[in-house]
C-alpha cells in the first residue's frame, strides 16, 4: 500500500525466480481506462519486468465486466491500444445480459476469450467454449 506498483512488480519478478516459482501473477488493481497515469503505468510495468526477465510478461489477462455492455467495449478499446493484451476474461455474464458482448468483443478486438465469469463462486470461474456458450446463448428457458 502506497509503494510504486512498478516496484512492487520488480520485487515480486525477482522474489518469484528467488523461490524458483513455476508463475507469477501480478493482479492491477482498480484501473480505470479513463485514468491516464494508471494506463501509462501499466507500461512502466512491463518495462520493469523485463529489466529481469526480457521476455516477460509472458500473457496480459485483461478482466472486463460484461454486465456494462458498450463500456465493456469501451475499456476494451483503451486497453488495447496502450498494452499488448493477449487474452480476454469477460466476468459477469450470470446476470440478465446474455453475453453478446463476448460476441463483439471477441470480433472487434481479435483476441482471445479464455474465461468467462458466471457468478462469485471459485468454480464460477470457468474456461471459455466457444460451443458450449454458442450453445447457451440460444438455449430457451
Ligand atoms: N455475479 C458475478 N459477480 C462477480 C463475477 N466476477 C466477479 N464478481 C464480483 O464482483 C466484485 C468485484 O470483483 P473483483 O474481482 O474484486 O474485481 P476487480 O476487477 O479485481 O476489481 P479491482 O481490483 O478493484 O479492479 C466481487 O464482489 C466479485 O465477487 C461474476 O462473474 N458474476
Ligand atoms: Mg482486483
Amino acid at each position: 500500500m502506497g509503494s510504486d506498483p512498478a516496484s512492487v512488480a520488480f520485487d515480486s519478478v525477482n522474489s518469484a525466480i528467488a523461490r524458483q516459482a513455476d508463475v507469477l501473477i501480478i493482479d492491477t488493481a482498480g484501473r480505470l481506462h479513463n485514468k491516464i497515469h494508471l494506463m501509462d503505468e501499466l507500461n512502466k510495468i512491463k518495462r520493469v519486468i523485463q529489466k529481469v526477465i526480457p521476455n516477460a510478461p509472458h500473457e496480459v489477462l485483461l478482466v472486463l465486466d460484461g454486465s456494462t455492455g458498450q463500456n465493456a467495449l469501451e475499456q476494451a478499446k483503451q486497453f488495447t491500444q496502450t498494452t499488448d493484451v493477449s487474452s480476454l476474461a469477460i466476468t459477469k455474464l450470470d446476470g440478465t445480459a446474455k453475453g453478446g458482448v463476448v460476441l463483439a468483443i471477441a470480433h472487434q478486438f481479435k483476441i482471445p476469450v479464455k474465461y468467462i465469469g458466471v457468478g462469485e463462486q471459485m468454480q464460477d470461474l470457468q474456461i471459455f467454449n466457444k460451443y458450449e456458450f454458442v450453445d447457451s446463448l440460444f438455449r430457451l428457458k
